[in-house]
């Protein structure tokens, strides 16, 4: 059987103009994991058009399977209009047609819901013996048999970060704008990889940098102690995810995050979302307390691990103060580098409900459901204001003096240089990025990536930073 899998891009990664970088960071690795429960004897192949344009000669396959997320939906459609025009058997699964199956139905023969660990490999059988069915939705949810991603599909020569792994699915937590909770209904919404399988996945990838893509890689405390000590010695460089109060809990394992330091954690995406208590509440972010913010960066900081921030505009207590107090704010931290999102209502999660029922939202044009637009009318200010004031964010976060302000405020020359080279490769060098990804060259790029991560000033002996005893946050 010959199977062809896409993860089709949104219009901004296919310009001729200007390419973006963050779009040939990482492979199709949801992809990768179905392809791994096809038989040996069939033949599969893996197209991104993020990182090269797709070709639709040579020889049709038996089976076209593509991911749908919300902003490459209608290309998803388009796609899949082309295979089935010409009887090709086509189906459609990830957030998006887990969200709209019924809008994903008009496009494919079959359409699955939630993770496909469960319910591809009986769709297989069911379609080897003539019988799919139109709809599978995904219930019992384990990594624990899941085979390891196929790899070997993967052209990793045209990303900056081939090494993207999970070891985990989901997260325990539920904040309204999730995609998680809709992804997830119906089953386990957190669950892990066996710590065994995970090693074994991570020394089997070549190099030294790795990136891990799980939601929140410190949720489960014993799984990670685990994995961490199982990496020591690999001589890794890596980064990953993990909630603001993870960073302080020192409930069980308290030295969870030194560990992780010393097995290669040098970088840590946090999503802090905002600083008004009142977001925080009312969007269920609980497991953020403005009260640690500080304290979570510093103890971060000060093991040598850099912080990508995450933040979110458009909150109801969001007025149009917000940009410039919380760029101001990312820069006296010391942040080294911060992702601005337009709050963005996905279809099924709980946000998208209560601004429904609030008749709020203005469009269902997927296409600018990228967190980058308003696609529904904010509170406190006009859709106009919050996309100018997003935009302003990024200008204003990475001006040179404001790399220099948040760099110098390390007070340590080889934090700081590290910050500016850092934060200077990400957004200054952009149209260098440009090139290097039309020259097809972005592997060349690694190693400096490399060792950027691991320069830094080895953390004192004694335990850096540790939060008061008194001051300890809830368990994960
Ligand atoms: C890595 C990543 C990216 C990477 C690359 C994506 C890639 N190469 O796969 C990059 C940087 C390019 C990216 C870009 C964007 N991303 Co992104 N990204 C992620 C991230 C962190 C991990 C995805 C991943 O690899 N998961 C692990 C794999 C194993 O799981 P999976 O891909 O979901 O696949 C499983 C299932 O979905 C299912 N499945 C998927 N497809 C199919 C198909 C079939 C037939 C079947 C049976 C099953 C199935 O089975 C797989 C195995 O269980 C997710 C967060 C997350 N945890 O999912 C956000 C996420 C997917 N991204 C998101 C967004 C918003 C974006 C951007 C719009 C951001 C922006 N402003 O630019 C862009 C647009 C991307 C696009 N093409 O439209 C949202 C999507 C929201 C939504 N409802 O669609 C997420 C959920 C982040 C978030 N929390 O909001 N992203
Ligand atoms: S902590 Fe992050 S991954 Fe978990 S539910 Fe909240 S936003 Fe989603």
């Amino acid at each position: 059987m010959r199977v062809h899998f896409f993860l089709p891009a949104l219009t901004e990664a296919t310009s001729p103009f200007f390419r973006p970088i963050k779009y040939s960071l990482f492979p199709p690795l949801g992809l990768a994991a179905l392809a791994a429960y096809l038989h040996p004897g069939d033949e599969a192949a893996i197209f991104d058009e993020h990182v090269e344009p797709l070709r639709f000669d040579g020889p049709l396959p038996h089976l076209v399977a593509i991911e749908t997320y919300i902003t490459n939906a209608r290309r998803a459609y388009a796609i899949a209009d082309h295979f089935r025009a010409q009887g090709v058997y086509v189906v459609l699964g990830g957030l998006h047609a887990t969200s709209r199956p019924a809008e994903a139905a008009q496009h494919a023969d079959t359409v699955f819901t939630g993770p496909g660990e469960d319910t591809w490999p009986r769709f297989l059988a069911d379609f080897r013996n003539g019988r799919p069915a139109p709809l599978y939705a995904s219930k019992e949810r384990s990594l624990l048999q899941a085979p390891l991603p196929r790899r070997d599909l993967i052209r990793r020569s045209l990303y900056l970060v081939p090494n993207s792994i999970v070891v985990s699915r989901g997260c325990p937590h539920h904040c309204d704008f999730c995609y998680k909770d809709a992804f997830f209904a119906g089953g386990r919404s957190y669950y892990t990889r066996a710590i065994d399988t995970a090693l074994a996945e991570i020394d089997s990838l070549p190099g030294r940098h790795l990136y891990f893509l799980d939601d929140h890689l410190l949720a489960n405390r014993s799984f990670a102690d685990a994995l961490f000590h199982g990496m020591k010695g690999m001589n890794r460089v890596w980064q990953a995810a993990a909630t603001v109060d993870s960073i302080l809990d020192v409930s069980t394992h308290p030295r969870l995050l030194e560990r992780a330091v010393q097995c290669g954690l040098r970088s840590l995406f946090i999503g802090f979302e905002s600083i008004s208590e009142s977001n925080l509440q009312i969007h269920g972010k609980r497991q953020n307390r403005l009260a640690d913010y500080t304290r979570a960066i510093q103890r971060l900081h000060s093991l040598g691990v850099m912080i990508n921030a995450s933040f979110v505009y458009g909150m109801d207590d969001d007025g149009e103060e917000v940009f410039s107090r919380t760029v101001e704010w990312a820069i006296q931290q010391s942040l080294e580098t911060a992702t601005f999102h337009i709050l963005t209502p996905y279809p099924g999660t709980g946000l998208h409900q209560r601004l429904q029922a609030q008749g709020r939202i203005l469009h269902n044009n997927w296409d600018l459901y990228d967190t980058r637009h308003a696609v529904f009318q904010p509170a406190r200010m006009s859709p106009e204001q919050l996309e100018a004031g997003y935009w302003r964010s990024y200008r204003d976060f990475y001006r040179w003096s404001s790399i220099a302000r948040a760099a110098l405020a390390k007070h340590d020359a080889i934090p700081a240089l590290r910050h500016f080279a850092y934060s200077a490769a990400w957004k200054k060098l952009e149209p260098l990025w440009d090139l290097i990804l039309r020259a097809r060259r972005v592997a060349l790029a690694r190693p400096a990536l490399e060792a950027i991560l691991d320069t830094r000033r080895r953390p004192a002996q004694k335990p850096a930073a540790s939060p008061a005893k008194g001051l300890q946050t809830r368990p994960t």
